[in-house]
């Protein structure tokens, strides 16, 4: 059988951290394309380089033209800039904008069969941006950011009650930014949901609402500390586990920013909610009952993601047709 072909388009810290664990989760082939001269070419190299260490078969190369992404099956997408300290995610927008424009024009030319996942930032607005010029199906571009706030939500709470992280589940809806939805009620350790474990006194609601808080400003703790650039191992890591949910059909049922068409009372908005990702990309969307203080807290984030939109029409209105 052949290999797959995943391109990822954006060669920087979390590009390299893709093709990374893209090789070494025996995914497929990778092409990494960047317009920064010799980075993808070099970040190819040197990875190639790695996989008799490894001991995997996966082709690497580095590219700048968009010819070199023809027929890919998964393309990920992390072109554009980074938040600096001090710079919000909604700063980037005008200039990320323009970045989803061009590669949208590329996938759509050359990878239109593509399952396409977009990570830059603003998410919920490239990730719209990118639909509408790349002109691809709404099932098959989506945005990464559920799985890692969920991720992050995941670890703090494993670290609370001093568990293994495999056994804590969570998920967070909504925008991702600061109004993100982190749902502690839908929040479990080995299946018992936290509000139980407070009623247990395994912790108490004081706690809970100070992990909520720290998982809302997770990407700002990591951007903080660094002071360079902003988190890239897991966010690499929560893109491969939709690619793979994929491309191996597993149907795993994920937090990612989708197109909604009517669930949750929304239509032609992206914004992060549960779904089942399988080889038709997003197969169905799961519609959870929120209560009124989650649903309030969920339409605060999907008017943020709402103003960013505006945003994103008065500078491209052409996406808009
Ligand atoms: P960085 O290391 O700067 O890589 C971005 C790369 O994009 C650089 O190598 C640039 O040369 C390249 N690039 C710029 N313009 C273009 C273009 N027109 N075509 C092709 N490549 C281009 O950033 P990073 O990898 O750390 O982050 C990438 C993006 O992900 C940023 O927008 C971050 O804000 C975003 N991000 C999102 C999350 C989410 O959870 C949604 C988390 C972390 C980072």
């Amino acid at each position: 059988m052949a290999r797959n072909k995943i391109a990822l388009i954006g060669a920087g810290q979390i590009g390299g951290t893709l093709a990374l664990l893209a090789g070494m989760k025996a995914l497929g082939d990778i092409v990494l394309f960047d317009v920064a001269e010799g980075v993808p070419e070099g970040k190819a190299l040197d990875l190639a380089e790695l996989t008799p260490v490894e001991g995997f078969d996966a082709a690497y190369a580095g590219a700048s033209s968009y010819d070199a992404i023809a027929g890919a099956d998964v393309v990920i997408v992390t072109a554009g800039v980074a938040r600096k300290p001090g710079m919000s995610r909604d700063d980037l927008l005008a200039i990320n904008l323009k970045v989803m424009e061009q590669v949208g024009a590329g996938i759509r030319k050359y990878a239109p069969d593509a399952f396409v996942i977009c990570i830059t930032n603003p998410l919920d607005a490239m990730v719209w941006a990118l639909q509408r010029s790349s002109g691809l199906p709404p099932e098959k571009v989506v945005g990464m950011a559920g799985v890692l706030d969920s991720a992050r939500l995941r670890y703090f709470l494993a670290e609370e009650f001093d568990v293994s992280v495999e056994d804590v589940t969570a998920f967070v809806m909504g925008g991702h930014g600061d109004t993100m939805v982190p749902l502690v009620r839908y929040s479990t350790v080995g299946g018992i949901p936290v509000p139980d474990l407070i009623r247990m006194g395994w912790t108490s609601e004081e706690r809970i609402a100070a992990i909520v808080q720290r998982t809302r400003d997770g990407g700002a703790e990591i951007v903080n500390l660094l002071k360079t650039g902003s988190a890239f191992y897991a966010p690499a890591a929560s893109a491969i586990a939709m690619a793979e949910s994929y491309l191996r059909d597993k149907k795993r049922v994920l937090p990612v920013a989708t197109l909604l068409n009517g669930e949750y009372g929304l239509k032609d908005i992206y914004v992060g909610v549960p779904a089942v990702i399988g080889a038709r990309g997003v197969e169905r969307i799961v519609e959870v009952e929120l209560d009124r203080s989650e649903r309030a807290m969920f339409d605060r984030s999907v008017a943020a993601v709402e103003g960013l939109v505006e945003a994103c029409l008065k500078i491209a209105p052409g996406l808009g047709k």
